[in-house]
């Protein structure tokens, strides 16, 4: 539906009465990297404010709920003059690049938890007729966020993109962006307050000043319809287009150029018949130009077109077996111990990944950058995407389900149109309990509801008596794989006993392994005995690949994990020192010993 702009108006304030809180609803604009942009990214300037007093006055309520809506750091007093009191000026404040947390910019911040604030002054010369949206790639945890002190709103989650309309808050001239950044943990939020990563707080990803026109393409899904490489399916979404309106559908090199016209909502679904399309795989993964355009807007995208499906205990892409040789990694940069900021950066993860020989990734533990599934898309390699359902989360918390599953949801929406992802995982080694199944089970339902494309899964756990390793965890049921993570040699056993184990899965499904691994410091050398070495290590991963290749359906592996990562659960002061050692890698970027085992394992092993 178009809001003039006076109803746009209300309507803001409306959510802003209603709401300290945020909108779940909102869809984002399907891809933001190809609209008219005005970054806003660079040096944004930052306070520090353990004690929330930008935000709360002395009998901590709010500043942006009182009568005057003043009062807090958002105002941006910068020039208060003789007689007006102001205990913070921005302008006298350091900056922190955006995108980028800010653990690894400030040594003062490293272990930074807690409520800091950016500006951002920038100029925009305003076009009458067009509209205007601030959009966040992600920011870690909760954000409000203030555009000429007037507040926009507020996100939870710290690794979708959300966005804001501002064309009635925005100047013809000077604006100031304010952001209140809060990564506190909390119990009841996704993930909760025990992960084994950095809780890296900050303005991590792009922000972005995006225009568009008064009716423009919010959304579209250009994909393969399920397990059909014969028709091309989905959908274009207008958003203010006011009912029927004719757009257009085309991509060149398929010979397909279709016309529709956009039902009384702005929507047109489509299918397509399609011969010769030459189909996405790791080995040639193709892309399409595809381009869409309605009178007033188009946008451009490359997609690829593939099957994936499961058939008994074969997981088959475009109808073809495949074995998956993955790997799992951090959206963390271990060359900085920081988030990945810049393209360059997951190029390097990626390259790392194609130079072990993968031709898949398992992207964990929460939704990555837009970015690096576009590169995903273009170098090759399938993808595992995950939400941050993590260990002990509140599963009776019906406002923790929604936070999930709205962290599910946009994840979807925004990655729909990817090849390299085949695979939706729900969660990760959550404990088995009745109210910890309804809540998965959700979230596996509300998925298939998203997307019938893919598959989904979740990161399970094990159980052992003796030498068995049993798995038969009942939301396996719902999954379509039987996907899991086992620390033999590491948490339980000794490397040189893994041949003695085997598995007793209970599910007729493909295996996907989700971890394994153990920790070595990067030229630490001893016996293959000894904790922490590279050779003990080594031998994880010898007896382990022997181990599992016994596994009738072992169709996929993704080691725990590329990189060293940071986090503040490891703290053996010789080896650890904040890292999680279980990287290939190190955090200088030298291979380890285990590096070269799985190398020479995948350079063996049949892709089929
Ligand atoms: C796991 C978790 C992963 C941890 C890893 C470890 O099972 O899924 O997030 O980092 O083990 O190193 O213990």
């Amino acid at each position: 539906m178009y809001l003039s702009k006076k109803s746009t108006q209300l309507f803001a304030f409306i959510i802003v009465m209603s709401f300290n809180f945020i909108s779940f609803s909102q869809k984002q604009i399907q891809n933001v990297l190809d609209r008219t942009t005005l970054s806003l990214n660079g040096d944004w300037q930052f306070i520090i404010d353990p004690y929330k007093m930008g935000y709360l006055d002395y009998r901590q309520k709010p500043f942006d709920e009182s009568a005057s809506g003043k009062g807090g750091f958002y105002d941006n007093i910068t020039n208060p003059g003789k007689t007006k009191r102001a205990e913070y000026n921005f302008d006298y404040e350091p900056s922190l690049t955006v995108p980028g947390d800010w653990n690894s910019q400030y040594e003062k911040l490293e272990f930074y938890e807690g409520v800091l604030w950016y500006r951002r002054n920038f100029k925009v010369s305003l076009k009458e007729d067009k509209r205007y949206f601030i959009h966040f790639g992600a920011v870690n945890y909760e954000s409000h966020i203030y555009l000429n002190g007037q507040k926009l709103g507020v996100n939870k989650g710290g690794f979708t993109p959300f966005q804001f309309e501002v064309g009635d808050k925005l100047i013809d001239g000077d604006n100031f962006l304010v952001v209140m950044v809060d990564n506190t943990r909390k119990k009841d939020e996704v993930p909760t307050i025990n992960t084994d990563w950095w809780n890296y707080g900050g303005i991590t990803r792009d922000v972005n000043l995006v225009e568009t026109p008064e009716s423009y393409i919010n959304d579209y899904k250009v994909q393969l319809a399920k397990n059909d490489a014969a028709k091309i399916k989905g959908y274009i979404e207008l958003e203010g287009s006011g009912g029927e309106e004719p757009v257009v559908l085309q991509i060149p090199e398929l010979k397909i150029n279709q016309s529709y016209t956009t039902d009384a909502n702005g929507k047109v679904t489509f299918e397509i018949p399609v011969k010769k399309i030459q189909l996405w795989n790791p080995e040639s993964p193709k892309l399409y130009e595809v381009k869409i355009s309605s009178s007033q807007d188009a946008v451009t995208d490359k997609i690829g077109f593939r099957t994936i499906a499961t058939e008994g205990k074969n997981i088959l892409l475009n109808g073809e077996s495949i074995f998956m040789k993955g790997i799992a990694m951090h959206d963390e940069n271990p060359l900085i111990g920081g988030r990945l900021r810049s393209d360059g950066d997951m190029r390097m993860m990626l390259s790392w990944a194609k130079e072990l020989g993968c031709n898949y990734v398992r992207l964990a533990h929460y939704t990555h950058n837009e970015t690096m599934l576009r590169l995903a898309d273009e170098m090759g390699l399938m993808v595992w995407s995950e939400v941050p359902v993590y260990w002990t989360i509140s599963w009776e918390n019906e406002e923790t389900y929604k936070n999930a599953e709205n962290q599910l949801r946009v994840s979807v929406e925004r990655d729909k149109n990817r090849a390299s992802i085949i695979i939706w995982s729900v969660g990760n080694e959550t404990p088995v309990t009745e109210a910890r199944n309804v809540f998965m089970g959700k979230l596996v339902d509300k998925t298939r509801s998203l997307d019938d494309t893919r598959l989904v899964a979740a990161a399970l756990e094990v159980e052992r008596e003796g030498y068995t390793i049993t798995v038969d965890d009942t939301l396996g049921e719902k999954l379509d794989l039987a996907s899991f993570n086992q620390y033999g040699g590491w948490y339980w056993s000794e490397p040189k006993e893994l041949p003695k184990y085997s598995f007793d899965i209970k599910f007729n499904k493909p295996v996907v392994i989700t971890e394994f691994g153990g920790g070595a410091l990067a030229g630490f050398h001893a016996d293959d005995d000894t904790m922490w070495s590279e050779e003990y290590q080594e031998l994880i991963y010898i007896n382990q690949l022997k181990m599992m290749d016994k596994i009738s359906g072992l169709r996929g592996i993704t080691p725990w994990i590329l990189v060293d990562f940071k986090s503040p659960r490891r703290q053996n002061p010789v080896y650890q020192q904040f890292w999680n050692r279980k990287g290939l890698i190190s955090n200088t970027g030298v291979k380890k010993k285990a590096y070269f085992i799985l190398k020479e394992y995948y350079r063996n092993k049949s892709v089929k």
